[in-house]
């Protein structure tokens, strides 16, 4: 009989608490998979009803004798996958870019010398701006939203054409991203000092790609930063070899043996990725036995 009524008893709490989790509003979990989806639909409906004004570049409302956006050849659909969640970006390709001296085309850990403007997509007739920088600014992609570190590495630079004046460039990389709000800031309103940007949404850039650095290394540490990316996601963010909290591309000892990264170049070389003193595959500096 005891028994009996501790099954009740049992059966009743855990129905409590099933149904209390259900009303809770902050204990079910946002649904990023559902958002990506509608985000690509008002993405698509965005390309049926604008074309791209090449003469003032820019994005307009679809008028007769136009061609859409989405029927336009230079918008370019990219797939990336993030926290097991499939994302469309996309961007249309204005120019690719001609740097002087020839660089090829940045990684996403890579730093970038870009004029921008952002505008977050109120309605798919309508979007809004939120910035807009006319002045050059050195970004990471390390550190920008996702949606940059996986659409600026599709354009690249310029030509330096400086003279005794401000810094000028010509014939960088030029065009527009088009970025699922999973790929931005997400389900998080962002507070700027021009405005609100208001949770899920999507974002577009005008972007001038005008410089690169490539094999930007934020630690100095002589690895440059795409190959501190071990998993190889395009998220350096991720990585951290001695789980001390600090990610490997900005972290001087990676191993955590004490000894800098820099300092476990055995050969001298300038590159520690292929010092391995005990021959175990792993090189030194990710190697805290050796
Ligand atoms: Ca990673
Ligand atoms: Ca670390
Ligand atoms: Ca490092
Ligand atoms: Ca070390």
């Amino acid at each position: 009989m005891t028994k009996i009524k501790y099954f009740i008893l049992v059966g009743i709490v855990s129905v409590l608490i099933y149904a209390c989790s259900g009303d809770t509003g902050n204990i079910v979990e946002f649904d990023h998979a559902a958002q990506s989806l509608e985000d690509n639909d008002s993405l698509v409906k965005y390309f049926n009803n604008h074309y791209y004004d090449s003469a003032i570049d820019s994005v307009k409302p679809l008028v007769a004798g136009k061609t859409a956006l989405i029927d336009d050849s230079n918008l370019k659909a990219t797939q990336v996958t993030e926290n097991e969640v499939d994302y469309t970006l996309y961007y249309y390709l204005a120019r690719e870019g001609t740097p002087d001296p020839v660089k090829g085309f940045p990684t996403a850990t890579d730093s970038v010398l870009s004029i921008y403007e952002g505008k977050y997509l109120e309605t798919t007739s309508k979007s809004v701006t939120f910035e807009n920088g006319k002045q050059a600014i050195w970004f990471t992609l390390a550190t920008t939203i996702r949606g940059w570190a996986h659409g600026f590495t599709n354009f690249k630079g310029g030509k330096n054409i400086t003279n005794n004046g401000p810094i000028t460039y010509e014939n960088g990389g030029k065009g527009v991203l088009f970025i699922p709000s999973g790929l931005a800031y997400r389900d998080i309103a962002q507070v700027l000092s021009s405005g609100i940007i208001p949770a899920s949404s999507s974002l577009i850039f005008y972007i001038n790609l005008l410089d690169i650095k490539e094999d930007t290394d934020h630690d100095n540490d002589g690895v440059p930063s795409i190959y501190e990316d071990i998993d190889n996601d395009k998220n350096p963010n991720n990585d951290d070899t001695d789980d001390d909290g600090i990610p490997d591309y900005v972290d001087t000892d990676d191993d955590g043996d004490g000894v800098r990264t820099k300092d476990e170049d055995t050969n001298g070389d300038g590159d520690p990725r292929n010092d391995d003193a005990d021959g175990d595959g792993i090189p030194n500096y990710l190697d805290s036995d050796s």
